[in-house]
C-alpha cells in the first residue's frame, strides 16, 4: 500500500536527479494532493481492472495504481515522465493538454457496450476541466452513464496563469450541475512549480 510519505519521498528523489542533470527531459513534479489522490484511489477502490487516463504530472497516479518505484524511475530516468504509459496496469497518459478525455470517453463506452470489468478515471488539472473536449466528454459519460469518473485536481494554476481569472469565475464551470456525478473535484496548493524544480538546470 503506498502511502502519502512514499509519495513524497518518491517525488523527492525525483527533484534530487532531475537536479542533478540525471534526466534529460520534462519533469512536473507534485506535492500537496497525496491525501486527496489516496482518498480517492480508496473511495473507488481503484483496482487492476480499472483504467486511468492522465497527464503531464502522473507520478503520484502510477504508483496508486500499482506501477512499482524502481520500474516508474527509470521510465522517469529514460525521459518517459511526461507522457507515461504502463500498459499492463492500464495507465495512458500524454503531455498534451485535452488529448485523453475523448480516448478515456471511449474506453468507458467500449467497457459498457462489452460488459466487461473496470472503470475509467481520468485525472487532470482545472485548466484542463476548462477546454471544450472536457465538457463534451463528461456530458457524453453523463449521458450515457458511462463507467467514467473525472477526478479534477484544482491547484488554481495553468502554468503560470490563475485559471479563475481567466475565466471569470471562483468556482469551476460544473459546479452545482447534475455534470458532478461524474466528477471528483478538490484542490491543492502544488508545493512545487509547474514543471521542473524552479531553478534552471544545465545538462
Ligand atoms: C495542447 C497544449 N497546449 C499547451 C500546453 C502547455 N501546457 C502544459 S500544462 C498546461 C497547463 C494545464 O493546466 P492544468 O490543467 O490546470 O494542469 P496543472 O496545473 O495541474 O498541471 C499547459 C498550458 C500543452 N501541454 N498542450
Amino acid at each position: 500500500m503506498i502511502t502519502e510519505q512514499d509519495i513524497v519521498h518518491f517525488e523527492n528523489e525525483i527533484a534530487g536527479l532531475f537536479t542533478e542533470g540525471r534526466i534529460k527531459a520534462p519533469v512536473h513534479l507534485r506535492a500537496g494532493r497525496e491525501t486527496a489522490l489516496i482518498h480517492i484511489f480508496n473511495k473507488y477502490a481503484i483496482g487492476p481492472d480499472d483504467h486511468v487516463f492522465a497527464f503531464w504530472d502522473a507520478h503520484e497516479i502510477c504508483l496508486l495504481k500499482g506501477v512499482p518505484p524502481a520500474v516508474l524511475k527509470q521510465a522517469i530516468l529514460d525521459g518517459r515522465s511526461i507522457a507515461l504509459c504502463f500498459p499492463e496496469q492500464h495507465i495512458y497518459c500524454s503531455g498534451i493538454v485535452g488529448s485523453l478525455m475523448g480516448v478515456a470517453t471511449g474506453m468507458a463506452w467500449a467497457l459498457k457496450r462489452r460488459g466487461q470489468q473496470g472503470r475509467v478515471f481520468l485525472f487532470c488539472g482545472d485548466m484542463s476541466a476548462e477546454t471544450g473536449i472536457f465538457h463534451e466528454a463528461v456530458k457524453y459519460a453523463v449521458n450515457f452513464d458511462l463507467p467514467a469518473v473525472f477526478v479534477v485536481s484544482d491547484n488554481a494554476l495553468s502554468v503560470m496563469t490563475d485559471t479563475r481569472a481567466a475565466w471569470g469565475s471562483p468556482d469551476p464551470w460544473f459546479k452545482g450541475t447534475r455534470f458532478e456525478t461524474k466528477i471528483e473535484y478538490f484542490k491543492y496548493h502544488n508545493g512545487w512549480p509547474h514543471s521542473g524544480v524552479g531553478k534552471l538546470i544545465k545538462f
